[in-house]
C-alpha cells in the first residue's frame, strides 16, 4: 500500500487513447501497462483501486478521418472504441471501466463544470481571428495548422502542442494547412477563453505541497508558470464534440483538451454509481493517480488541476500522476506516419501477452526517461531472466514433486528461516517498490528471489539427499506459490497457469488471501496434489527475432 497513503479506495486513469486507429508498443509502455501492474497490485493489498479508462473521441482530426471513410464521426469512434478494448484485453490490461468521451454522462458533466466556471468568473468571450483554409472551407483549428514553434523555432509543429519543447505554443509562426499545404485566411469567430493565467499562484501552491509528485517534473512546471501561463481558448468551431451550452454558442464545441479529462471523473461516478454506490464521494474519498505519457504534462499539471481548482475543487485533485517517458523503438521514435510502429495486437498475437509484460516492465523506470524496445534485449531477457530463472525454478520443483513424490506435497520435517525470512524481505521489498511505481526494480527484486530459490533447489538436491528431500520440496513448492502472488502484476496469464498447475483453482485464492500470504511458507499443506505439471514457456527462438526485425524493416 501506498506508504503515507490512509485511503481504502484509489481510482487509477491512464491516459484516454483518441479513438483514431490501432494501439501500439508505444502506447502501453508509458502509461496502460504501469497503470495495470500497479491496479493489480492494489487490488492484491485489499484496496478497492478502479482503474479507469475510455476513448478520445472529439477532435478535428477524427472528424476529418471519419470523413475520409465516409463514417459518421459516431460510428467511427464506436468503431475504434471496441478495437481499442479487444487490444487492451489481448495484454490483461484489468480495466475496470473502459467509456467514451462522448458518452451522455461525459457531455453532461462537461456542460455542468463549463457552467460552474462560468457562474465563478473563470470563462470570458472574445473575437479572435482563427485560421481558415478557403480551399478546404474550414476553421483550422490545433493539428491542422502546422508551422514554426515561437519559443524553440523548431519547424513541422502542430499549432497547438510543440513536440520538441513541449510548450502549447500561442501563436504559431508560418502557419499551413495540413491538409492541403495552403497558407491558411483569418477569419473572425467569436470563443470562449478560460482564466489559466489566474490560477497561476494556486497552481504553484498546489504543486509545491503536493510531496507526491516527481520532483523533477515539478521543477519545469513551476518554471512554466513563472514564465506566465496564457489564457487558454476552449472554443471550436466543429460539428463534433461537446456542444457549449450557452444560446449564443450554437454550433460551437469545446476543444478536445477541456473535455477529456473530465471522462476520468465522468466515467468514474458512473461506474460507481451504477454499483450502487456514490461516484463523487468515492472520488474525494480515494487515492487519485493520473498515469501519463511525458508529453501531456502541461495538460495534466496545469490545465486539469486548474478547471478542478476553478469548480471550488469540487472533485479533487490527484495526489500523484506518474509520468513516464516515451518507448523507442529498436533505439528509433515510434511513428505511425513513418510506419515505424508495432501494432499490440501484431505482438500478442505472435508471442505470449505476458513475453511484452515483462519485458517492458523490466525497462520501465518511474521517470520521464526514455526506454527502448530492442528485440535482441527482448529475445535475452525472455530466455534468460523470465524463462532460465523464473520459469526453471517453477518447472524444476513442481515436475520433481510429480516424479518423486506423485504429484502429492510431501511432509516438512524443520523449516530453516533462512528461506523464510529471505521470503518475508522480498514480500517486503518488493511491495515497498511497487507502492512507490518503481515497477523495473520491484521485478529485479523478484528475481532475486527467483534466483536465489533456484541455488536452494540446487544445493539441498532433494534427488540425492533423501533426508532433507521432503523439506525442501515442501518449501519449494510454496515458494512456487508465493512466487505466482507476486508476479500476478506482472504477468498475469502465466500466474493463472501456475494456479492451474498447483490446483490451487482459478486465481489461486490469491485475492482472498491477499499480497501479504505471499510470506507465507506453509499455505499449501502436505498432502495437497498438484495438477498436471508442464513448462509454463515456450523459449522464443533466434529465427523469430530475425522474422520480426526482417518485416519491421526501416523507418520510412
Ligand atoms: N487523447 C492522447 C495524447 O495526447 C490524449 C490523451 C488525453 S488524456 C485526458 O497522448
Ligand atoms: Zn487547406
Amino acid at each position: 500500500m501506498p506508504d503515507n497513503s490512509s485511503s481504502e479506495s484509489a481510482v487509477i486513469t491512464s491516459a484516454l487513447p483518441y479513438a483514431n486507429g490501432e494501439i501500439h508498443l508505444g502506447h502501453i509502455a508509458s502509461t496502460y501497462l504501469p497503470a495495470d501492474i500497479f491496479t493489480r497490485f492494489l487490488r492484491l493489498n485489499g484496496l478497492k483501486a478502479y482503474h479507469i479508462c475510455a476513448t478520445d473521441d472529439f477532435g478535428t482530426p477524427i472528424l476529418i478521418r471519419a470523413e475520409k471513410e465516409k463514417k459518421s464521426p459516431k460510428d467511427y469512434v464506436e468503431y475504434w472504441n471496441r478495437q481499442d478494448k479487444e487490444d487492451f484485453e489481448s495484454l490483461g490490461i484489468s480495466f475496470d471501466f473502459f467509456y467514451k468521451t462522448s458518452s451522455k454522462e461525459n457531455v453532461e458533466f462537461v456542460q455542468y463544470v463549463f457552467k460552474r466556471l462560468f457562474e465563478n468568473g473563470h470563462i470570458y468571450d472574445q473575437n479572435v481571428i482563427q485560421f481558415y483554409c478557403t480551399y478546404d472551407d474550414k476553421f483550422l483549428p490545433d493539428r491542422y495548422v502546422i508551422g514554426r514553434c515561437p519559443y524553440c523555432n523548431a519547424e513541422n509543429q502542430y499549432s497547438d502542442l510543440c513536440e520538441k519543447c513541449g510548450r502549447v505554443p500561442d501563436q504559431i509562426l508560418e502557419p499551413k494547412c495540413a491538409i492541403c499545404g495552403r497558407p491558411p485566411v483569418k477569419k473572425e469567430s467569436k470563443h470562449y477563453f478560460f482564466r489559466l493565467s489566474s490560477f497561476e499562484e494556486k497552481l504553484k501552491k498546489w504543486l509545491l505541497s503536493n510531496t507526491h509528485l516527481q520532483p523533477d517534473v515539478k521543477n519545469y512546471v513551476i518554471n512554466w508558470i513563472n514564465e506566465g501561463l496564457h489564457d487558454w481558448d476552449i472554443t471550436r468551431d466543429l460539428s463534433w464534440g461537446v456542444p457549449i451550452p450557452l444560446p449564443e454558442a450554437k454550433g460551437k464545441v469545446f476543444y478536445g483538451w477541456f473535455d477529456n479529462h473530465l471522462c476520468y471523473i465522468s466515467s468514474l461516478v458512473k461506474l460507481v454509481n451504477d454499483r450502487g454506490g456514490n461516484g463523487k464521494k468515492f472520488w474525494n474519498e480515494s487515492e487519485i493517480y493520473h498515469f501519463i505519457g511525458k508529453d501531456i504534462i502541461y495538460h495534466h499539471y496545469l490545465f486539469l488541476p486548474a478547471i478542478r481548482l476553478g469548480i471550488n475543487s469540487e472533485y479533487k485533485l490527484p495526489e500523484y500522476i506518474p509520468t513516464r517517458g516515451h518507448l523507442m523503438l529498436q533505439n528509433q521514435k515510434i511513428s505511425k506516419s513513418r510506419n515505424w510502429y508495432i501494432g499490440l495486437k501484431d505482438f500478442t498475437s505472435a508471442f505470449n501477452p505476458d513475453y511484452l509484460r515483462f519485458y517492458i516492465a523490466s525497462v520501465v523506470s518511474y521517470s520521464q526517461d526514455d526506454l527502448n524496445f530492442d528485440f535482441d534485449a527482448f529475445y535475452e531477457r525472455i530466455n534468460n531472466e523470465l524463462i532460465a530463472n523464473i520459469g526453471n525454478f517453477i518447472n524444476r520443483a513442481l515436475s520433481f514433486t510429480q516424479k518423486s513424490f506423485q504429484g502429492i506435497v510431501p511432509k516438512p520435517s524443520s523449516i530453516d528461516d533462512t528461506t523464510e525470512k529471505e521470503l518475508a524481505a522480498t514480500v517486503d521489498e518488493t511491495g515497498r517498490l511497487l507502492s512507490s511505481n518503481e515497477i523495473d526494480k520491484s521485478l529485479k527484486r523478484i528475481l532475486k528471489y527467483s534466483n536465489y530459490m533456484n541455488h536452494y533447489f540446487q544445493t539441498n538436491s532433494p534427488w540425492a539427499n533423501k533426508d532433507t528431500s521432503n523439506t525442501t520440496v515442501y518449501v519449494s513448492v510454496n515458494a512456487v506459490r508465493s512466487l505466482a502472488v507476486l508476479l500476478e502484476p506482472f504477468i498475469p496469464f502465466s500466474c493463472e497457469k501456475i494456479w492451474a498447475q498447483l490446483k490451487l483453482g482459478s486465481g489461486g485464492g490469491v485475492h482472498q488471501q491477499g499480497w501479504e500470504s505471499a510470506k507465507d511458507i506453509k499455505a499449501i499443506p502436505a498432502g495437497h496434489e498438484l495438477g498436471k505439471v508442464e513448462p509454463i514457456f515456450r523459449k522464443i527462438e533466434a529465427k523469430e527475432i530475425e522474422q520480426w526485425k526482417n518485416k519491421l524493416g526501416k523507418p520510412q
